[in-house]
């Protein structure tokens, strides 16, 4: 047999992964815990995952770090200190690289991979692997940890290959330091990453162009260092903060939760009270959680969206600058993805920052020198795009999964992604997702979720184990009652209105589905535990024997273990 990170070539295994961000880590982790054996692939030459790729200036996760955190030992959690409320990427990537290196766990981990098929013997009752770099690796049970946002979509602009500047897309930033002094540099796109990105790259380049399409909503993150005392304080909670969490709408804790509808304030009351929110800072957990209904109602809505269209206005100077910042009046806030930032409106103050509106005069092209709209040139050197991913979706798509009789991952998905809680999709059985479309996943705490996920499917594996079972699917029934509920779920509230890509809208072609399950992850997490109570009602559980039957297909000079 040859080990994990030497080249090539066979290998068995009791689980395969792909993927070793933090959820592909927390499973290995788990498996080595009940004596399974596992490999995983990963692309990326480290660990780490989104935090390994996403290295642009500015990036920094906006859940609060002692939250944003593993939470399966308390050891771990009282021996990491965090510096800042919100973590920035290099000091995340160093908390995931501690976390590999106490757990042993890299050993597992063939890095510079990347899955390119996964397929199901159903004779064998094993699933096979193959890699771009030749390797085939078999399992009974597989588990898809790649990751929600990492895929990254770049809209195909004419013209690329003419650019003479450095262009970069924010999820695949190079490793070395990247200086943009004496540059005029443009960035497309004003999601969570271009308004983290902005403000940072505006204080180095000599002039910052901003192509914003859609005028986005946001609310200052008010990062700050984390004094050592409030963090002993989360520490010594931790074990009963991780029971507490289970019980929460987006799996964090410490915030308000709103106790009156907007209406009953006078205009007065309510202004105050939001501005007290937004000097306190944060929009999931603050502004959203100001007043009830605000995800759901469009009146109890525009009282949160006007409060942060009239604070655009009195921040930045330029009263067109202003309106052409202002998010559009059917545009609810919190329906694409609400960003936290640092200075963010002030930016456009600087005299080296220029706003375009490309929605009304689109990008036509790159040119030699710059970016080309319907009505004007734009000289450049460098190019950022903050476009995004094929989110949810586009990396598990990009692999060749089939299932038996041929049934393919695009077969299932053709209509929009189908799961039974996003943790299977039926006719492809002992494949498991991580945070997988129809699970809280965005809409909650990542790495609450993940946990959670990963602690289900070791509980099936072991149950399975128990049993003298060996397989486990999805019923049809199951699936395409658990996706009308998502859809029925999220029909109430206002998310899927925006050209997000919570829909997919980002991606020219993707069927509009609201693909995350927003019925809060308290609900989720306890629907799980209670259908594996009743026998993981909705899943049919079986045995069919079959070994490794593999040999077969290895690639000439393979050898087998
Ligand atoms: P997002 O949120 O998908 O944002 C992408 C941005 O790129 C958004 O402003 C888009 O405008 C813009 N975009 C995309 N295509 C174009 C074209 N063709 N022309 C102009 N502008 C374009 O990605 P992020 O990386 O910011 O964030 C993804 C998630 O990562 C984030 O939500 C966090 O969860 C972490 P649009 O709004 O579509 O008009």
């Amino acid at each position: 047999m040859t080990g994990p990170n030497t080249k090539n070539t066979y290998e068995h295994v009791d689980v395969l992964v792909a993927g070793a961000g933090l959820a592909g880590l927390y499973i290995l982790y788990c498996l080595r815990q009940r004596g399974l054996t596992a490999l995983a692939f990963e692309a990326g030459s480290g660990v780490g995952g989104t935090w390994y790729w996403n290295r642009y200036p500015g990036a920094r996760v906006d859940v609060e770090s002692t939250q944003y955190s593993y939470h399966f030992s308390d050891e771990l959690a009282r021996e990491w200190k965090w510096s800042e409320k919100f973590a920035a990427q290099p000091e995340l990537l160093r908390y995931i690289n501690h976390v590999a290196d106490r757990f042993d766990l890299r050993r597992d981990v063939k890095f510079d991979t990347r899955v390119t098929s996964a397929h199901f013997d159903d004779a064998a009752n094993l699933w096979t692997l193959r890699t771009d770099r030749g390797d085939i690796a078999t399992a009974r049970y597989c588990i898809m940890a790649t990751g929600s946002l990492s895929k990254p979509y770049r809209p195909p602009f004419p013209g690329l290959d003419d650019f003479r500047g450095d262009w970069y897309h924010t999820a695949m930033w190079p490793h070395e330091e990247v200086d943009f002094s004496g540059k005029r540099v443009g960035i497309v796109g004003t999601g969570s990453t271009g308004i983290q990105a902005i403000p940072v790259v505006s204080a180095q380049a000599k002039h910052l162009t901003v192509f914003q399409r859609t005028p986005n909503y946001t609310a200052p993150a008010r990062n700050r260092q984390l004094a050592p005392d409030e963090q002993r304080e989360f520490q010594a909670r931790h074990a009963l903060w991780r029971v507490e969490v289970r019980h929460t709408f987006a799996a964090m804790t410490g915030f308000p939760l709103p106790t009156k509808f907007s209406h009953e304030d006078t205009p007065e009351q309510r202004r105050a009270f939001l501005e007290k929110r937004w000097k306190e800072g944060g929009m999931p957990q603050s502004l959203l959680a100001s007043y009830k209904g605000v995800n759901v109602d469009e009146q109890a809505n525009r009282v949160v969206a006007d409060f942060v269209r009239d604070k655009i206005h009195e921040i930045v100077k330029d009263p067109k600058v202003a309106a052409l910042l202002c998010p559009p009046l059917d545009l609810p806030i919190g329906s694409k993805r609400p960003p936290i930032d640092t200075d963010y409106y002030e930016t456009f103050n600087r005299d080296n920052v220029t706003l375009v509106d490309v929605k009304h005069a689109p990008i036509e092209r790159l040119t030699a020198d710059g970016i080309r709209t319907a009505n004007e040139h734009y000289e450049l050197g460098a190019i950022i795009f903050a476009t995004g991913f094929d989110a949810m979706t586009g990396t598990l798509l990009a692999i060749d999964i089939q299932g038996p009789d041929g049934y393919t991952l695009k077969n299932a998905w053709a209509d929009g992604p189908s799961t039974y809680l996003g943790l299977m999709v039926a006719g492809l059985p002992n494949l498991f997702m991580i945070n997988g479309p129809g699970s809280p996943s965005v809409k909650a705490n990542m790495i609450v979720a993940l946990e959670q996920h990963t602690d289900w499917i070791m509980g099936v594996i072991d149950h399975l184990g128990m049993t003298g079972r060996d397989r486990v699917e999805a019923s049809d029934q199951a699936q395409t009652a658990w996706v009308q509920h998502t859809r029925e779920v999220a029909e109430a509230t206002l998310m899927p209105r925006a050209d997000s890509w919570y829909v997919g809208a980002n991606i020219p072609g993707k069927k509009r589905v609201f693909m995350p399950y927003f019925g809060g992850f308290d609900r989720y997490a306890a629907l799980c535990e209670e259908i594996a109570a009743d026998g993981y009602r909705g899943f049919e559980l079986s045995h069919h024997g079959g070994g490794r039957s593999h040999a077969a297909a290895l690639p000439p000079g393979a050898s087998s273990a």
